[in-house]
């Protein structure tokens, strides 16, 4: 049966703006405060998706959430109407007002976790939503994420949909963005690369000093098992803490995966040998031939890896088995990053095409191309059971692109989100994407 990965990129909403909300995501700290261009960052997105489809690959859309989260700091003591809920946490507590608005659910990289039909023991794609309990900006994404993602695969026959792990830090979770998949073939039982930060529960494990280990251990253990993954199938690796004190907050920073390749720069990990090769072992027992490429320091810096996003590059499978490595423009910006890259493809091995493109708008908040994206690899049954409505097409993508332009704003300060109009802005523009994606309700203002 054919299969397919299928990549699902999150909706920039309307609130995009920089709140400098992230410590230890260095774009994010250095572009606080900034005006942001929310309609620009949404076509910027929405430009990727359609090349994806333009080039053949299956696309989705994964819708963005309603904010301000009025419920969330109602939560925090705020009270009365919506727009005095929003009034007063912009006298009392700003900062609490930019958290509530921020648009971060477009990096859906960090919605869930997914694992596909062929590696979990009741063959279904399994869904764990993310926790993000390490911001809590990002920690009021997952209830809505869930709706979200229960409408878009709604079928129970093929998908089965977890709650987010705990919300204490020793369960803190980031979803996919520190997780990668190795298969021969998307529809064949591969090996799942869980990364983590620290250990919760285990002192032996090094942790970073300056900036905080957003994935434990024991988080990435309990999505493995709710998903039904048998030991042969995964396998658990350390990220080397001396790059998240650098700004790799996420492992899609310094590592990507596709197929039967990981590329990854040379210190992205502890343990490296040893873990390739059990990658290498637990693949080669389901058939397929692991390689890697690791970027050496004295080619390209772990600096310029933050700050390119080399590392937070889409890597696609094309038709004749070789693969297309999809990076930002701040790579073509940064020398060292580009000469390597024109090396790459020059030197025969797997990558051989490198695509740029331009998502300065949320790159200026530590958001590449991948952290744009979700991956799903499907079945043909399975894709078939999939909502249409968020299956990308060339309609779609003029009704999305006519729908940023009628209900986005082109300038956000940190003022502007104050004013309680844009809170009825996004309320009418949810509601209309809602019935464009057939999703049904499922934001707090549709279902309260
Ligand atoms: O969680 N930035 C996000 C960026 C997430 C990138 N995702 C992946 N690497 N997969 C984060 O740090 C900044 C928001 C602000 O500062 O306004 C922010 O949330």
């Amino acid at each position: 049966m054919k299969s397919f990965e299928v990549n699902f990129d999150g909706l920039v909403g309307p609130t995009h703006n920089y709140g400098g909300l992230s410590f230890g995501n260095v774009a994010s700290q250095s572009n606080s405060q900034q005006a942001s261009n929310p309609k620009e960052a949404a076509l910027q997105g929405l430009e990727k998706m359609k090349a994806l489809m333009d080039m053949g690959f299956v696309q989705g859309v994964l819708a963005p959430q309603e904010r301000p989260d009025v419920s969330a700091l109602r939560r925090l003591g705020f009270s009365g109407s919506d727009a005095h809920v929003i009034q007063q946490a912009a006298k009392e507590a700003m900062p609490l007002l930019v958290a509530s608005c921020s648009a971060s659910s477009m990096w859906v990289a960090n919605a869930a976790t997914v694992s596909p039909s062929a590696d979990t023991q009741d063959g279904r794609v399994h869904f764990t939503a993310a926790n993000l309990n390490c911001k809590f900006h990002r920690s009021i994404e997952h209830p809505t994420t869930s709706r979200v993602l229960s409408a878009m695969f709604a079928d129970q026959q093929h998908f089965a949909h977890h709650a987010a792990l705990p919300a204490v830090a020793q369960f803190g979770d980031e979803g996919a963005a520190n997780h990668t998949r190795f298969c021969r073939d998307y529809g064949e039982a591969g090996v799942e690369f869980f990364v983590f930060g620290r250990s919760a529960f285990d002192s032996r494990y090094p942790a970073p000093q300056q900036y905080p280990a957003r994935q434990t251990l024991e988080a990435s253990q309990a999505v493995a098992r709710l998903h039904g993954l048998s030991e042969a199938g995964v396998v658990f690796a350390q990220q080397n803490p001396a790059v998240i004190d650098q700004g790799v907050f996420h492992n899609d920073v310094i590592a990507v995966g596709n197929g039967e390749l990981l590329f990854h720069h040379q210190d992205a990990f502890l343990n490296t040998d040893q873990m390739l090769a059990e990658l290498h072992a637990k693949l080669r027992a389901r058939g397929g031939n692991f390689q890697s490429i690791s970027v050496p320091r004295d080619q390209v810096a772990v600096e310029d890896a933050v700050r390119s996003y080399l590392f937070n590059s889409q890597l696609l499978s094309r038709a004749d088995g070789s693969m297309l490595l999809i990076v930002p423009e701040e790579c073509r910006a940064n020398p060292r990053v580009w000469q390597y890259l024109q090396g790459l493809t020059a030197a025969g091995g797997p990558i051989r095409e490198i695509k740029v493109f331009d998502l300065k708008q949320s790159m200026q908040n530590g958001g590449g191309p991948a952290c744009l994206r979700l991956r799903v690899a499907l079945k043909e049954t399975e894709l078939a059971a999939v909502n249409p409505g968020v299956i990308m097409t060339p309609a779609l993508y003029d009704t999305l692109t006519q729908w940023v332009n009628t209900h986005y704003r082109d300038a956000l300060r940190e003022s502007d989100l104050a004013d309680p109009q844009l809170l009825l802005e996004c309320r009418t523009a949810l509601d209309e994407l809602t019935q464009i994606l057939k999703l049904g309700a499922v934001y707090p203002f549709q279902i309260n």
